[in-house]
Protein backbone atom coordinates (compact mmCIF):
# COMPACT_ATOMS: atom_id res chain seq x y z
CA UNK A 1 0.00 0.00 0.00
CA UNK A 2 2.84 2.06 0.18
CA UNK A 3 2.81 5.45 -2.31
CA UNK A 4 4.95 5.12 -5.34
CA UNK A 5 8.15 7.22 -4.86
CA UNK A 6 7.05 9.94 -7.18
CA UNK A 7 3.60 10.45 -5.43
CA UNK A 8 3.35 13.30 -3.57
CA UNK A 9 1.42 13.43 0.22
CA UNK A 10 -1.56 15.62 1.14
CA UNK A 11 -1.96 18.57 3.07
CA UNK A 12 -5.02 17.60 5.16
CA UNK A 13 -6.35 20.47 7.41
CA UNK A 14 -8.76 19.97 10.43
CA UNK A 15 -10.61 23.25 12.18
CA UNK A 16 -13.33 24.02 14.39
CA UNK A 17 -14.18 25.28 17.30
CA UNK A 18 -12.45 23.99 21.03
CA UNK A 19 -14.00 20.85 22.12
CA UNK A 20 -15.40 19.64 18.45
CA UNK A 21 -13.33 17.08 19.01
CA UNK A 22 -10.19 17.69 16.41
CA UNK A 23 -7.58 16.40 18.15
CA UNK A 24 -8.86 13.03 18.95
CA UNK A 25 -10.21 12.53 15.34
CA UNK A 26 -6.67 13.87 13.80
CA UNK A 27 -5.41 11.38 16.24
CA UNK A 28 -7.25 8.96 14.90
CA UNK A 29 -7.22 9.61 11.35
CA UNK A 30 -3.39 9.30 11.81
CA UNK A 31 -3.48 5.82 13.23
CA UNK A 32 -5.74 4.26 10.65
CA UNK A 33 -3.16 6.23 7.87
CA UNK A 34 -0.61 4.73 9.35
CA UNK A 35 -1.69 1.22 10.43
CA UNK A 36 -2.59 0.90 6.25
CA UNK A 37 0.93 1.59 5.67
CA UNK A 38 0.76 5.32 4.22
CA UNK A 39 3.33 7.71 5.01
CA UNK A 40 1.62 10.05 7.16
CA UNK A 41 2.04 12.69 10.05
CA UNK A 42 0.02 14.01 12.44
CA UNK A 43 1.04 18.07 13.13
CA UNK A 44 -0.57 20.91 15.12
CA UNK A 45 -0.64 24.90 15.18
CA UNK A 46 0.46 26.37 17.06
CA UNK A 47 3.53 24.21 16.79
CA UNK A 48 4.49 25.08 20.83
CA UNK A 49 8.14 23.30 20.71
CA UNK A 50 9.81 26.09 18.76
CA UNK A 51 11.31 29.91 20.10
CA UNK A 52 7.99 31.16 18.73
CA UNK A 53 6.05 28.71 19.85
CA UNK A 54 7.00 29.12 23.12
CA UNK A 55 5.94 32.94 23.14
CA UNK A 56 2.31 31.32 21.99
CA UNK A 57 1.85 29.12 24.27
CA UNK A 58 2.67 31.75 27.70
CA UNK A 59 0.15 34.08 25.63
CA UNK A 60 -2.07 31.30 25.24
CA UNK A 61 -1.87 30.47 29.24
CA UNK A 62 -2.65 34.27 29.68
CA UNK A 63 1.35 34.49 31.29
CA UNK A 64 2.34 37.23 29.16
CA UNK A 65 0.02 39.97 26.90
CA UNK A 66 0.44 41.07 23.65
CA UNK A 67 -0.82 43.47 21.36
CA UNK A 68 -3.61 41.26 19.05
CA UNK A 69 -1.69 42.48 16.13
CA UNK A 70 1.73 40.99 17.43
CA UNK A 71 0.01 37.94 18.84
CA UNK A 72 -1.33 37.08 15.31
CA UNK A 73 2.19 37.66 13.31
CA UNK A 74 4.07 35.43 15.84
CA UNK A 75 0.75 32.67 15.01
CA UNK A 76 1.97 33.33 11.61
CA UNK A 77 5.39 33.22 11.66
CA UNK A 78 5.02 29.79 13.44
CA UNK A 79 3.37 28.38 10.38
CA UNK A 80 6.37 29.93 8.47
CA UNK A 81 9.01 29.28 10.21
CA UNK A 82 7.43 25.24 9.11
CA UNK A 83 7.00 25.73 5.71
CA UNK A 84 10.02 24.33 4.09
CA UNK A 85 9.77 21.27 6.02
CA UNK A 86 5.92 20.79 5.57
CA UNK A 87 7.04 21.15 1.31
CA UNK A 88 9.72 18.93 1.70
CA UNK A 89 7.28 16.16 3.58
CA UNK A 90 4.71 16.54 1.05
CA UNK A 91 6.75 16.12 -1.71
CA UNK A 92 8.55 12.96 -0.47
CA UNK A 93 5.23 11.37 -0.92
CA UNK A 94 3.93 12.05 3.21
CA UNK A 95 0.40 12.98 4.00
CA UNK A 96 0.45 15.59 6.44
CA UNK A 97 -2.50 15.67 8.82
CA UNK A 98 -2.66 19.36 10.79
CA UNK A 99 -4.78 20.38 13.60
CA UNK A 100 -5.27 23.84 12.43
CA UNK A 101 -3.93 26.37 10.03
CA UNK A 102 -4.05 29.80 8.71
CA UNK A 103 -8.40 29.35 9.15
CA UNK A 104 -7.91 29.26 12.62
CA UNK A 105 -5.14 32.51 12.60
CA UNK A 106 -7.72 34.52 11.03
CA UNK A 107 -11.32 33.42 12.76
CA UNK A 108 -9.54 33.64 15.95
CA UNK A 109 -8.11 37.52 15.46
CA UNK A 110 -10.74 38.49 13.44
CA UNK A 111 -12.94 37.43 16.31
CA UNK A 112 -11.10 40.23 18.01
CA UNK A 113 -12.33 42.61 15.63
CA UNK A 114 -9.06 42.95 13.86
CA UNK A 115 -9.65 43.25 9.74
CA UNK A 116 -10.28 40.36 7.87
CA UNK A 117 -8.22 41.73 5.08
CA UNK A 118 -4.71 42.33 6.91
CA UNK A 119 -5.05 39.03 8.75
CA UNK A 120 -5.38 36.96 6.07
CA UNK A 121 -2.26 38.89 4.28
CA UNK A 122 0.58 37.66 6.39
CA UNK A 123 -0.67 33.72 5.13
CA UNK A 124 -0.23 34.28 1.79
CA UNK A 125 2.28 31.68 -0.10
CA UNK A 126 1.95 29.47 2.66
CA UNK A 127 1.30 25.90 1.21
CA UNK A 128 -2.39 25.90 0.53
CA UNK A 129 -4.29 22.50 2.27
CA UNK A 130 -5.40 20.15 -0.93
CA UNK A 131 -8.47 19.90 2.01
CA UNK A 132 -9.64 21.65 5.05
CA UNK A 133 -12.22 19.56 6.98
CA UNK A 134 -14.35 21.37 9.56
CA UNK A 135 -16.41 19.64 12.33
CA UNK A 136 -18.92 21.88 13.02
CA UNK A 137 -20.68 21.97 16.26
CA UNK A 138 -22.28 25.09 17.52
CA UNK A 139 -20.98 26.77 20.68
CA UNK A 140 -23.19 26.08 23.04
CA UNK A 141 -22.82 22.14 22.46
CA UNK A 142 -19.33 22.54 22.38
CA UNK A 143 -19.53 23.91 25.65
CA UNK A 144 -21.86 21.13 26.93
CA UNK A 145 -18.96 19.28 26.22
CA UNK A 146 -16.96 20.95 29.35
CA UNK A 147 -13.56 21.05 29.65
CA UNK A 148 -12.52 24.05 28.67
CA UNK A 149 -9.87 24.65 29.97
CA UNK A 150 -7.62 27.64 31.93
CA UNK A 151 -6.86 28.98 28.21
CA UNK A 152 -7.37 32.57 26.88
CA UNK A 153 -10.01 31.95 24.06
CA UNK A 154 -11.99 29.32 26.13
CA UNK A 155 -15.09 30.68 26.49
CA UNK A 156 -18.51 30.48 25.23
CA UNK A 157 -18.94 34.60 24.33
CA UNK A 158 -15.54 34.28 22.36
CA UNK A 159 -16.13 30.84 20.80
CA UNK A 160 -19.10 32.24 19.83
CA UNK A 161 -17.41 35.23 17.37
CA UNK A 162 -14.71 32.50 16.15
CA UNK A 163 -17.68 30.28 14.93
CA UNK A 164 -19.18 33.70 13.07
CA UNK A 165 -15.49 34.28 11.88
CA UNK A 166 -15.19 30.18 10.70
CA UNK A 167 -18.22 30.97 8.63
CA UNK A 168 -17.07 33.68 6.57
CA UNK A 169 -14.27 32.02 5.72
CA UNK A 170 -15.56 28.69 4.64
CA UNK A 171 -15.94 27.94 0.80
CA UNK A 172 -17.06 25.49 -1.45
CA UNK A 173 -14.03 23.27 -1.13
CA UNK A 174 -14.08 22.76 2.55
CA UNK A 175 -15.75 19.46 3.45
CA UNK A 176 -18.03 20.04 6.66
CA UNK A 177 -18.77 16.87 9.04
CA UNK A 178 -21.36 17.40 11.63
CA UNK A 179 -19.15 16.64 15.14
CA UNK A 180 -22.02 15.95 17.16
CA UNK A 181 -22.44 12.35 15.39
CA UNK A 182 -20.77 9.77 17.49
CA UNK A 183 -17.00 9.15 17.29
CA UNK A 184 -16.90 6.28 15.14
CA UNK A 185 -19.94 8.23 12.46
CA UNK A 186 -17.29 11.50 12.68
CA UNK A 187 -14.36 9.00 11.86
CA UNK A 188 -15.46 7.35 9.22
CA UNK A 189 -16.67 10.61 7.38
CA UNK A 190 -13.33 11.92 7.80
CA UNK A 191 -11.38 8.84 6.48
CA UNK A 192 -13.78 8.72 3.07
CA UNK A 193 -13.01 12.55 2.67
CA UNK A 194 -9.22 11.97 3.53
CA UNK A 195 -8.63 8.84 1.42
CA UNK A 196 -10.53 10.30 -1.89
CA UNK A 197 -8.34 13.56 -1.53
CA UNK A 198 -5.25 11.69 -0.79
CA UNK A 199 -5.51 9.59 -3.96
CA UNK A 200 -6.28 13.02 -6.18
CA UNK A 201 -2.93 14.45 -4.51
CA UNK A 202 -1.26 10.84 -5.32
CA UNK A 203 -2.25 10.96 -9.33
CA UNK A 204 -0.84 14.72 -9.83
CA UNK A 205 -3.04 17.65 -8.11
CA UNK A 206 -0.61 20.34 -7.97
CA UNK A 207 0.53 22.19 -4.45
CA UNK A 208 -0.97 25.64 -4.34
CA UNK A 209 -0.80 28.71 -2.04
CA UNK A 210 -2.58 30.62 -0.06
CA UNK A 211 -5.21 32.05 -1.03
CA UNK A 212 -5.97 30.09 -3.46
P1 LIG B 1 -4.92 24.54 20.57
O1 LIG B 1 -5.81 24.55 21.76
O2 LIG B 1 -5.48 23.75 19.42
O3 LIG B 1 -3.47 24.23 20.89
O4 LIG B 1 -4.92 26.04 20.01
N1 LIG B 1 -5.07 29.95 17.48
C1 LIG B 1 -4.49 28.93 16.82
C2 LIG B 1 -4.99 31.27 17.00
O5 LIG B 1 -5.52 32.20 17.61
N2 LIG B 1 -4.31 31.50 15.85
C3 LIG B 1 -3.71 30.50 15.14
O6 LIG B 1 -3.09 30.75 14.09
C4 LIG B 1 -3.81 29.15 15.64
C5 LIG B 1 -3.15 28.02 14.91
C6 LIG B 1 -6.83 28.69 18.70
C7 LIG B 1 -4.60 27.08 20.85
C8 LIG B 1 -5.43 28.30 20.58
O7 LIG B 1 -4.80 29.15 19.64
C9 LIG B 1 -5.75 29.69 18.74
C10 LIG B 1 -6.82 28.04 20.05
Amino acid sequence: NKESSNSRGALIVLEGLDRCGKTSQSGRLYKYLDEQGHSVESWRFPDRNTGVGQMISSYLANKSQLDDHAIHLLFSANRWEKRSLMEEKLKSGTTLIVDRYSYSGVAFSSAKGLDIEWCKAPEIGLLAPDLVVYLDISPEKAAERGGYGDERYEQLEFQKKVAGSYLSLRDSSWKVIDATLSIEDVEKKLREVVLDRMMTCHKGKPMSQLWP
